[in-house]
């Protein structure tokens, strides 16, 4: 972050929808990471609130919820540094969402790309859908984040979080602290295997925690061209070189690039370069989440904790919020 001597407080979620993926870690939770080593206040949580937009599988979502917090910690998030939570566990969060409701413009919502974008896939839509920025906008507020580390495709919502806080701060005094979003340069959205966005609703993802056979075949099915194995190649135009970049050091890169452009590198070799890659960063992280399934209880009480210190944020802002908009606190 630009002023990395100040503290600040630090907000983000995952939306337990699916098993997480490479676009996940490398948008978002890695960054989640590299806060809390920065020793910011940070507040990380599963989302199951938003999933409920495009899962409707009770079983499933329950399980997913959980299964994603122990992915949180199997991937680095500290829960002695970092408070983990499930968003349903802050009932203030929906009430702040009704809140924000009445300050916010219907064309805000409207112009909101991710919405406009699961429309056209085909997704049928809801009025959650069209309302998650609201709701979105509450998980951050309710804790008076100043920064929010998520993807590229996240930041016209941090845009739009801003705005409401800004118009709620116009009408009723300068309650909200208006965050902003942390994206560094170096985060790119990252592609799925047919060259979309990487997204658990496309079932085109590499996943994190997938058995190792699951992820060699995802690996293998990223799409390619025709190019024969002696044409040389642009890295720059290449899907497989944007996902193998990801693990690779500055000297990798270098090497990469160069066997790309030389010729004689074929697809099949790339890819086997990916999967190695992919098992020399997460192997660790992989064989710790092996540890934490037999640890369920542990996890209950991180989410338990995490829950606890989020409301110690949320319940006097939403006090604060009720007083102003002139709502009684009984
Ligand atoms: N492909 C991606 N590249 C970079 N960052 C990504 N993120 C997600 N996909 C990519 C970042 O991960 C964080 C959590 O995302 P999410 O799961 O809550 O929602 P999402 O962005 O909608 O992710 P999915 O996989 O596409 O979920 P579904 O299909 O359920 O909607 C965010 O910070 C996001 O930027």
């Amino acid at each position: 972050m630009t002023d990395a001597t100040k503290k600040k407080i630090i907000v983000s979620g995952i939306q337990p929808s699916g098993n997480l993926h490479l676009g996940n870690y490398f948008g978002a939770v890695q960054q989640f990471i590299q806060l809390i080593r920065e020793g910011h206040d940070c507040y990380y949580f599963l989302a199951n609130y938003h999933a409920l937009t495009s899962l409707h599988e009770p079983g499933r979502l329950l399980e997913l919820t959980h299964s994603t917090a122990a992915d949180y910690i199997a991937l680095g998030l500290d829960p002695e540094l970092a408070a983990i939570y499930v968003q349903s566990d802050l009932p203030e969060v929906c009430e702040l969402q009704w809140l924000l409701t009445t300050v916010t413009p219907m064309g805000l919502l409207e112009r909101c790309h991710a919405y406009k974008d699961k429309i056209a896939q085909g997704l049928s839509s809801d009025h959650g859908l069209f309302a998650y920025p609201v709701l979105q906008a509450a998980d951050i507020l309710i804790v008076r984040a100043d920064c929010v580390p998520v993807g590229q495709d996240q930041r016209q919502h941090i845009e739009v979080t801003r705005d409401i806080a800004g118009y709620f701060n116009r009408l009723y005094g300068e309650l909200l602290t208006v965050p902003e979003a942390y994206i560094p340069e170096s985060v790119a959205v990252v592609p799925g295997c047919d060259g979309r966005k990487m997204s658990k609703s496309y079932h085109n993802t590499i996943e994190l925690f997938a058995p190792e056979e699951e992820v060699r075949q995802q690996i293998f099915s990223i799409v390619t061209d025709s190019a024969s194995l002696k044409e040389p190649k642009d890295p720059d135009k290449s899907m497989l070189y944007a996902v193998l970049k990801l693990f690779c050091t500055e000297e990798e890169k270098a090497y990469w690039r160069d066997r790309f452009t030389s010729g004689g590198l074929g697809y099949r070799e790339v890819k086997q370069a990916i999967f190695d890659l992919y098992m020399r960063l997460f192997e660790p992280m992989r064989a710790r989440r092996r540890e934490l399934d037999s640890q369920p209880e542990y996890i209950d009480e991180v989410l338990r904790r995490g829950a606890e210190k989020a409301r110690k944020i949320a319940r006097p802002l939403v006090a604060e919020v009720r007083a102003a908009m002139g709502i009684p606190n009984r």
